[in-house]
């Protein structure tokens, strides 16, 4: 698919800054995957679609996961975590975009698992650092990810869920599963005590 019709297809479904957010991932992604080794194209095309489904009514996608995907756990934690799962579902069914690394990479764009793809990757860390971010640590994550894409995704992970304990949000195991098996895989497998 074209970048052009890739973003005319997913406009209607977003805000103006929303948009302006998924053009920063869109740079940030393809950018990245030069970087590491990994497909432009496919990391444009996830990148324009993973919060395809951002907007969509909360209590239809609670209602998808439901009756049609596995991941029914993420019923019991906030409904951010929805649209990813969810976006990926729309994607496939509404899209027709049918290539699994480009399916999995938007499903696990908010929460990263553990052994993600390198394409996984590139989108979990274009979503958190492209331009138009602006959380407190983003810029040694940014300077983190001129070189090593591992060890900015560890810190991009101590950022989150340190956000996230200083707002007493609950943790999702598939945030902590990610970060426990980039710090045991690519931190050196000694126990720190
Ligand atoms: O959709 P974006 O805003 O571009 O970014 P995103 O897909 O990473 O979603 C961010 C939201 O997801 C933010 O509100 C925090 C939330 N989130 C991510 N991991 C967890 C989480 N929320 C909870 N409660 N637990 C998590 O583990
Ligand atoms: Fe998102
Ligand atoms: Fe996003």
């Amino acid at each position: 698919m074209e970048q052009s019709r890739a973003l005319e297809l997913v406009k209607p479904h977003l805000t103006e800054s929303r948009y302006t957010h998924t053009i920063g991932v869109m740079e940030t992604a393809i950018i990245l995957a030069e970087r590491f080794g990994e497909d432009k194209k496919k990391a444009e095309i996830a990148a324009v679609f993973h919060d395809y489904a951002k907007y969509r009514d909360k209590e239809q996608m609670r209602q998808l996961v439901r009756d049609d995907l596995p991941c029914k756990d993420i019923l019991e934690y906030s409904s951010e975590l929805l649209h990813a799962p969810c976006g990926a579902h729309y994607v496939e069914k509404e899209l027709d975009i049918r290539d699994q690394e480009i399916i999995d990479a938007i499903k696990y764009h908010t929460t990263g698992r553990p052994n993600m793809s390198g394409l996984e990757k590139v989108i979990f860390l274009a979503d958190y650092i492209e331009p138009n971010r602006q959380f407190p640590g983003v810029d040694e994550v940014r300077e983190l990810a001129e070189s090593n894409l591992d060890e900015a995704i560890i810190q991009m992970l101590e950022n989150m869920i340190s956000f996230l304990i200083s707002k007493r949000q609950l943790l999702y195991p598939l945030t902590l599963e990610t970060y426990n098996h980039l710090i045991t895989h690519f931190e050196g497998s000694f126990d720190k005590e």
